[in-house]
């Protein structure tokens, strides 16, 4: 048996490798390096520029905890739209949620969401449902031009703020999010790791709560990204994720996500608490 082993290099000092069986496809798109490589612990993996996006056997954490924290706190979301995320995993977990009429998926590269239904079904196949609109575009200009404020829910399921993602990151970015969400909405951003990127993350904390009245940070644990400890921020316009009764809420399928959870993960360890 061929010794195939993948390596992300997470910072300059620190790398993350696994053991692969193959590599079942990889291109050059117009916007980076997409991989799909079979992995022997985690499953299929999905790698954007060398970074690991999400493998099948990970994935749920994320994809639970990105989506039903904000859909749980909202007390109806009819409208929602993910920026990024082509993979299809977030929008999967929102349509768990009875509530959801439509979902829009502004994804900058059509590969991304084209590689992700060919190799990856288990988490891609519900972007083949009709309450979805897959618009291939820079989530920056979306929210820019947008004169509408329709969506209930955003979610931020980008890469690291590097690229085309960077400006995902931007309080001018930020304040484009707030005025397309209606008068209840709340925004959701993947926010990286708290061991690694505390800078990123105390300016994003600082951004979104000069902009919304209730700013939250939350974790959750994900072993294959950088440090395994993730972060999630939240801007809502009206609903306070911690303070949401979740009692009389209809129960969903999860692996991750729990009511109790949804309260635990707000609960956060000091050196966190200290960057907010
Ligand atoms: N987006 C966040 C991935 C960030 C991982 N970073 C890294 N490996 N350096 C995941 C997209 C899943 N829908």
């Amino acid at each position: 048996m061929l010794d195939l082993w993948f390596t992300e290099k997470q910072t300059k000092n620190v790398n993350f490798t696994c053991r692969i069986a193959r590599t079942l496809h990889t291109e050059t798109s117009k916007f980076q390096n997409i991989a799909v490589l079979e992995t022997e612990e985690f499953g299929k993996m999905l790698v954007l520029d060398g970074t690991v996006q999400t493998t099948v056997e990970d994935e749920f954490i994320y994809h639970e905890m990105i989506t039903h924290i904000p859909l749980y706190t909202h007390p109806n979301p009819k409208m929602v739209l993910v920026i990024g995320g082509g993979d299809g995993g977030t929008i999967r977990e929102i349509l768990k949620h009875p509530s959801v009429e439509l979902v829009v998926l502004v994804e900058i590269d059509e590969r991304v969401v084209e590689v992700s239904k060919m190799f990856l079904p288990e988490i891609s196949s519900a972007l083949n449902d009709k309450r979805v609109r897959v618009n291939i575009n820079d989530g920056i200009e979306y929210v820019k031009n947008l004169e509408s404020n329709n969506y209930d829910v955003i979610i931020v399921d980008s890469t690291d703020p590097v690229g085309p993602a960077e400006g995902l990151f931007t309080l001018d970015f930020y304040k484009h999010v707030f005025k397309s969400l209606t008068d209840d909405g709340i925004l959701i951003a993947q926010t990286e790791s708290p061991f690694f990127n505390r800078s990123l993350i105390k300016r994003v904390y600082k951004n979104i709560s000069t902009i919304f009245p209730i700013a939250k940070l939350f974790l959750a644990n994900i072993p294959t990204y950088p440090s395994g400890l993730w972060s999630f921020t939240i801007g809502s316009k009206k609903y306070d994720p911690v303070s949401t009764n979740l009692q009389d809420k209809y129960d969903i399928d999860c692996k991750y996500y729990t009511k109790e959870l949804h309260r635990s993960c707000f609960v956060l360890p000091k050196f966190v608490q200290e960057l907010l």
